[in-house]
């Protein structure tokens, strides 16, 4: 097995005041400073943005507005040795994205959200990214009768083409969740992201990221979506934390549901040499409601604890008994050699 190092990040949004539908914030709004600082107090080596986290208020600003105060972000973080390591355009939150962004079934709609993504990619371009993460948070549907899934198709694919063209270095990462805001979304799987970039002008520019309870609500091992997006060489990103089963969106710390899945997870990663070209472990991960302030950073750092205690159990583990227990079809010690060495004994 390759043994590297990692990188890591995390968003502004992950540092989060705890409303959920039912209640308000609970913790105080903290700055964008505060929280840089934060993540460089805490040794992560990146952050990822939303493009309204990198230029608040975009739809308010002009194009060079937009410029302006995303190169001085840049120097603000190059001033602190932090990289961006994605831009993503929030294409959930304006009136012009109610009924989708860009399978919208209102072409100023669709044409609103086409032109936030390309900013979004001149941000990336200025923070010294080359990846656009896509979370088609609202590409999906509540009434299957509204829309015709495969215009819709057709209208993704139309909308990265126009990315793809924008600019010839960007690489756009599709970041599939198969429900949650919609009932189903259009790209709910890392196959469904992965057989979307055929369709487009440039496949090689279009990959995925893998989020962990994404995975898990889709029903699916996150593991083997990790696999499956890496024989295509086409992990460009990763949203670590997990999930308890079929709800909603629970963005747990890393490991705190279940900790072989989670294993298995950095299993994935060590054999495929998941960092070696320069991807990140970004923990997409939120404190839970209860956090008092004086402990919410909490999440993040245990999540990385976490990882890294379970790369030194992937480097550790037994892999010539492995192979002997697989050989003889003993998966029933396999099993128990597995829980044997996740709890040390
Ligand atoms: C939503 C989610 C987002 C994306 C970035 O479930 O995971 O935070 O990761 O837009
Ligand atoms: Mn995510």
């Amino acid at each position: 097995m390759a043994k590297h190092t990692y990188k890591f990040c995390f968003g502004p949004w992950n540092i989060s005041e705890g409303q959920d539908p039912y209640g308000p914030p609970v913790r105080p709004p903290q700055t964008f400073d505060w929280k840089l600082a934060q993540l460089k107090k805490l040794g992560f080596d990146a952050m990822m943005f939303h493009d309204d986290d990198a230029v608040p208020d975009i739809d308010s600003k002009s194009e060079t507005q937009i410029r302006k105060e995303a190169k001085d972000l840049r120097k603000r973080l190059d001033g602190e040795g932090i990289a961006a390591e994605m831009v993503a355009p929030r294409l959930w939150f304006a009136p012009q994205t109610v009924d989708g962004a860009y399978t919208s079934n209102d072409p100023k709609c669709r044409r609103y959200a086409i032109d936030r993504s390309l900013r979004s990619i001149d941000i990336a371009n200025i923070l010294g990214t080359d990846i656009l993460v896509l979370w088609l948070a609202r590409e999906g549907s509540y009434i299957r009768e509204s829309k015709n899934a495969r215009h819709c198709l057709e209208r993704l694919v139309e909308a990265f083409d126009k990315m793809l063209a924008h600019d010839k270095k960007i690489r756009l990462a599709i970041e599939p969740k198969p429900n949650e805001p919609m009932d189903h979304a259009y790209l709910p799987t890392i196959g469904h992201a992965l057989a979307i970039a055929q369709l487009t002008r440039d496949s090689t520019r279009v990959g995925c990221l893998i989020e962990s309870a994404h995975a898990i609500l889709a029903g699916l091992d996150p593991a083997d979506e990790i696999d499956f997006a890496m024989a295509f060489g086409k992990l460009w990103s990763l949203h670590l934390n997990d999930q308890n089963g079929l709800k909603f969106d629970q963005d747990k710390p890393f490991g705190s549901n279940n900790l072989r899945v989670a294993f298995n997870q950095v299993r994935a990663l060590e054999r495929n040499g998941y960092g070696q070209s320069g991807e990140y472990v970004c923990f997409d991960v939120h404190p839970f409601r209860t956090t008092k302030t004086a402990h919410w950073l909490k999440h993040l750092d245990n999540s990385r604890r976490t990882f890294l205690s379970l790369v030194e159990k992937a480097r550790t583990f037994d892999e010539q008994k492995a192979q002997q227990l697989i050989a003889d079809r003993n998966y029933q010690d396999l099993d128990q050699m597995v829980i044997e060495h996740l709890m040390g004994t």
